[in-house]
């Protein structure tokens, strides 16, 4: 479930082929149409908030089961709502629910979306399984200080405070664990683990819709949730490295699509 940007690779139109590339089968719920996604000036939005109810309405008639449903991006805090919902009937025992409340980066909500975006995410990430913040959005979500700095200890204190707010498992992405290095720290309240790995000097629109989509598709293919994620961090590097200057267009993903199938 994400809005489909038409121009700017990101959420549905990264999501969908590289889950498919990675053998799963993949259903899409578009949440809006937007003529670029947010980091281009003055995107044309189509909300299709009113559309769900009766897509899910069908759904249910034909009696289909999800083994996984990954939400990402809203372009409201209602359609946070319904995604809330999509969860609450499709989202059975053997199903595995992924949010990734990207609603945010470098310290600040992206554009055109307010303060109400954080509490309408963190009532949808209580809701999942795996919940796939950035620093920024951990912070927001955990109600305490952004440091552009987030070091091992950092992670953990925002994890801890996402588990005492009701978040289940989370794999905090943009962990910098040492200058120069890049990497994601996993808790699911019982255990923790940190992975790192060299960071490429770039800031590219649509990594963190890319990284969900990797673990989403590894989790589907039986891999557990660090091995998952070592996957998407290094899939997202490879695509990085092959991106050209204008990163508002998202990375270079579709020649590194053979490597990760054969990853699997
Ligand atoms: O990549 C996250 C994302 C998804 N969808 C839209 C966005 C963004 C980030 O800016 O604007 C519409």
């Amino acid at each position: 479930m994400q809005d489909l940007s038409c121009l700017g690779k990101c959420s549905l139109t990264v999501i969908l082929p590289v889950i498919s590339a990675m053998g799963v089968e993949c259903s899409v719920l578009p949440t809006a149409v937007l003529s670029t996604h947010t980091g281009f000036p003055n995107p044309h939005v189509a909300d299709l908030s009113a559309q769900i109810g009766p897509i899910l309405d069908h759904w249910s008639t034909l009696g289909v089961e999800f083994s996984g449903i990954l939400t990402g991006y809203q372009a409201n805090p209602a359609q946070a709502g319904i995604a809330r919902n999509l969860i609450e009937r499709f989202g059975g025992e053997n199903c595995l629910t992924i949010c990734d409340p990207a609603m945010a980066d470098h310290g600040k909500l992206y554009s055109g979306l307010n303060e109400e975006m954080v509490d309408a995410m963190l009532a949808l990430c209580r809701k999942a399984d795996l919940s796939l913040p950035n620093i920024t959005e951990g912070a927001m979500l955990a109600g305490i200080p952004y440091r552009a700095c987030a070091d091992e200890s950092y992670c953990a204190e925002i994890a801890q405070a996402l588990h005492t707010k009701g978040i289940r498992s989370v794999l905090l992405t943009g962990m910098e664990r040492a200058p120069g290095q890049t990497g994601f720290f996993f808790s699911d309240g019982h255990s923790t683990c940190a992975y790192s790995t060299a960071r490429l000097p770039r800031n590219c629109h649509g990594t963190g819709d890319l990284f969900a989509a990797v673990v989403m598709g590894a989790r589907m293919r039986g891999l557990d949730v660090p091995k998952a994620g070592a996957l998407a961090a290094e899939f997202v590097k490879r695509c990085i490295a092959r991106t050209g200057d204008d990163s508002r267009y998202g990375v270079a993903f579709e020649p590194e699509l053979k490597w990760l199938a054969e990853q699997l």
